[in-house]
């Protein structure tokens, strides 16, 4: 897959992509990511970017030319095929569901807007997509690229160097992680759980599951609605939620 990235700030995306998996996935080839700084089409000898508001009010938006401009010469007549996205807190919340969609696609382009804002001539003219990572200010959209890049990149066969981790990723789809252990067996008084040494994998992979659903109903029970639960996992749950009425009153409180 190539990934096309326009933005004002090229130099925050390397030291990232320069780590493990990622790093790893560009040199199998698996991704491509090419950084283009929208200021090189700037149309004015100060090269500006940006601009006061139309209509006043605080801040600077970014202006429509430089972005366009970046956009149409680097996609050429590839642009038809690309979805164009940009990242504005406008936009749909991402997930992992469109992590998936984008995923899919040989190429992507993506945005990054800085200041209060992008000109809304830069939607109308280029964008395809326009996606958030949450409900919180950022200063800029290259945070969020990076977060489009990282998980659709993972996904791409072949970018993890285990396949036992999609597999358990898939398998865990939907629900929170059971709580992870390694050595020493035991560290300031804590132990690790027995079932985890006793080498019974049948018995580990019930406990592990057990523990996805218990942590999930607890902390996020609004993914265990859509969680794909097999007829045991809803038998446990049944059972701990007969000995248990109301998790309400023990549930840690801000
Ligand atoms: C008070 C108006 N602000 C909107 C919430 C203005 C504003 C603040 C920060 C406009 C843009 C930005 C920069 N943020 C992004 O470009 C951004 C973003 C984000 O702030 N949160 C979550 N996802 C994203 S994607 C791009």
């Amino acid at each position: 897959m190539q990934i096309d990235v326009f933005t004002l700030l090229p130099e925050v995306f390397l030291p990232y992509l320069e780590t493990s998996i990622l790093q790893r996935a560009r040199q199998r080839g698996l991704i491509e990511v090419r950084l283009h700084n929208i200021r090189n089409w700037a149309q004015d000898k100060h090269r500006t970017t940006d601009d006061v508001p139309y209509g006043g009010g605080g801040g600077m938006v970014m202006k429509p030319e430089p972005i366009v401009l970046a956009v149409e010469s680097v996609l050429g007549p590839a642009r038809g095929q690309v979805p164009v996205i940009l990242l504005s807190p406008q936009g749909r919340v991402f997930n992992q569901a469109m992590a998936g969609e984008l995923a899919a696609y040989p190429r992507l382009a993506l945005i990054c807007g800085r200041y209060e804002g992008v000109d809304e001539r830069v939607r109308l003219l280029v964008a395809t997509d326009e996606i958030s990572i949450g409900d919180y200010v950022l200063t800029g959209g290259e945070l969020p690229a990076l977060v489009i890049i990282d998980t659709v990149t993972r996904l791409l066969p072949g970018a993890l160097g285990d396949p036992d981790a999609v597999e358990d990723d898939s398998h865990a789809a939907g629900l929170l992680e059971y709580p992870h252990y390694t050595r020493p067996p035991e560290f300031r008084g804590l132990r690790v759980p027995e079932v985890l040494l006793s080498g019974d994998h049948a018995r580990i992979a019930r406990w592990r599951r057990e523990q996805a659903l218990l942590r999930t109903l607890e902390r996020r029970p609004d993914l265990l609605e859509k969680a794909p639960l097999n007829e045991q996992d809803r038998k446990f749950l049944e059972r701990y939620q007969a000995q248990r009425p109301s998790a309400e009153s023990d549930r840690p409180r801000l």
